[in-house]
């Protein structure tokens, strides 16, 4: 089973983009993929035109730029190319199409896990996502439902 986190992104989204695909640590690359927008640095630009084209629709500020999400997996649960597979069927779930993101699996330390970066910025109705207090409780309950669903087993996580 999948344990999940959250966290701001305050200050580059390019640094933070350029870590994640770090190619020594998604197996040359392979293990990269993106949705509404490029699954490389120029990701980066495109979250920056979507918070351009928001100011221009009224959104006053982009304080927090983008959110990463973690998502790892159990010694020996899942294979990379599986891992990446549920990453993306969480991703989509959870962002429900609104944000552009990048998610990258690596397989540099035995917990195989995903890094999402998405836009905090909806390029679909050029609102800032908004967390909350309970978020976790959300996000693991559609990541358990996913794990499931693709035959992990259902241990209960527990968070850090
Ligand atoms: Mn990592």
């Amino acid at each position: 089973m999948a344990v999940t986190k959250i966290k701001a992104i305050r200050s580059t989204v390019d640094s933070a983009i350029a870590y994640i695909i770090s190619p020594a640590k998604t197996d040359e690359k392979l293990l990269v993929s993106s949705y509404g927008c490029s699954s490389n640095l120029m990701a980066a630009r495109e979250f920056e035109w979507t918070w351009e084209a928001a100011k221009q629709d009224g959104l006053a500020s982009v304080k927090v730029l983008a959110r990463r999400l973690i998502q790892s997996f159990d010694v020996g649960e899942v294979s990379a190319e599986k891992a990446h597979e549920i990453g993306l069927q969480f991703a989509d779930e959870w962002l429900k199409g609104k944000y552009e993101y990048v998610i990258a699996t690596h397989v540099d330390k035995n917990h195989i896990h995903n890094h999402i970066i998405f836009n905090a910025v909806s390029f679909v109705d050029h609102h800032a996502y908004k967390s909350y207090k309970k978020i976790y409780y959300d996000m693991r309950d559609i990541s358990d439902r996913i794990c499931a669903e693709n035959g992990l087993s259902v241990i209960p996580p527990t968070l850090d």
